[in-house]
């Protein structure tokens, strides 16, 4: 059975971002109501409010990283709450905010498992690997780079953020819906343990048989955590995130994935990041995030 006891914790900030606006992330999803959605699924829902940081510079590179100090810091403070929330018991949604911050959230959820003796997997919902490194990124910017830091391969301040280095195995981490990955970052992506369910694999086998296979040997040991960044759905549904690419998972393909998580019983905490209301319309990818969030927490269609 899933964790009832839920902590939404905001993280209002775009610092590894190539775009302003997802800072406004956490309140657009209050907006559209994320605490009633889940509360009247019977779960106890606590809303902590916002974690505070560093502003936003908006300075180029330095080193291959964009704002690496102040997204440290930001980091720090995710890893702090979310380790405190999973300590007490809880299960922590971090409202993001840009995807760098998983590297907090997801370091801290790795920890809690050593812990706790929990199996972690890590389903990474995503457009893209988010695997570069400062001598493959095209940008700099840091949320382009949370899987490689998280599994030891980036700057120091960052991959020691878990006090454990790597922070995760690569091959605890399944990615799906990829379909934008840097030509320095496939290789590093290819040498990599981690398994990609990219877009090709969905359109040839379908969402049910893919996630199948991305939550193959999930038991009751097991923690998922669920790193879902809104870039994953297609834009035509979702046109609220900085990094829209087109061809990802309609209505009903991402239902299904957040319905057959459900499924499982074994969600413990979650990630939902890269929502830009400034790229919105009348707030419509923060519902849409909502009503999805809803489904990984047991909403239903089925009759049967
Ligand atoms: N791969 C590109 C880069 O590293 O700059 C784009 C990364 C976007 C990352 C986001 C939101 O998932
Ligand atoms: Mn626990
Ligand atoms: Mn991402
Ligand atoms: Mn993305």
């Amino acid at each position: 059975m899933v964790n009832k006891s839920l902590s939404l914790i905001g993280v209002p900030t775009d610092i590894g971002a190539g775009h302003r606006g997802a800072s406004m992330g956490p309140e657009a999803l209050r907006v559209a109501n994320l605490l009633a959605r889940l509360a009247r699924r019977g779960l106890d829902v606590v809303d902590r409010g916002n974690l505070q940081g560093p502003l936003n510079p908006w300075q180029p590179p330095q080193n291959g990283y964009r704002h690496l100090p102040e997204v440290v810091t930001w980091n720090k403070a995710v890893h702090e709450a979310v380790y405190a929330e999973l300590a007490e018991g809880r299960l922590p949604i971090m409202l993001g905010g840009d995807h760098c911050l998983a590297i907090g959230s997801i370091s801290a959820v790795a920890r809690h498992c050593r812990d706790t003796g929990k199996t972690l997997r890590v389903l990474w919902l995503d457009a893209h690997a988010d695997f570069n490194t400062a001598d493959a990124t095209p940008s700099g910017n840091i949320h382009g780079m949370p899987v490689a830091c998280l599994c030891g391969n980036g700057p120091q301040e960052l991959i020691e953020l878990g006090g454990q280095v790597p922070a995760i195995k690569a091959d605890v981490v399944r990615q799906i819906g990829i379909r934008s990955v840097d030509e320095g970052e496939k290789r590093l992506v290819r040498e990599s343990q981690v398994s990609i369910f990219d877009m090709r694999h969905i359109d040839e086998v379908g969402m049910k048989r893919t996630m199948e296979e991305a939550l193959a040997g999930v038991d009751e040991n097991t923690h998922l955590h669920i790193s879902f960044d809104v870039d994953f759905l297609d834009p035509t549904i979702a046109p609220g995130v900085g990094t829209t690419v087109r061809g990802g998972p309609n209505y009903r393909e991402a239902q299904l994935c957040m319905e057959m998580i459900a499924d499982t019983g074994r969600v413990g905490s979650l990630d939902i990041v890269e929502l830009n209301p400034a790229f919105d319309k009348k707030n419509q990818t923060a519902r849409l995030a909502v009503d999805l969030v809803e489904s990984l927490f047991g909403k239903s269609t089925l009759i049967r």
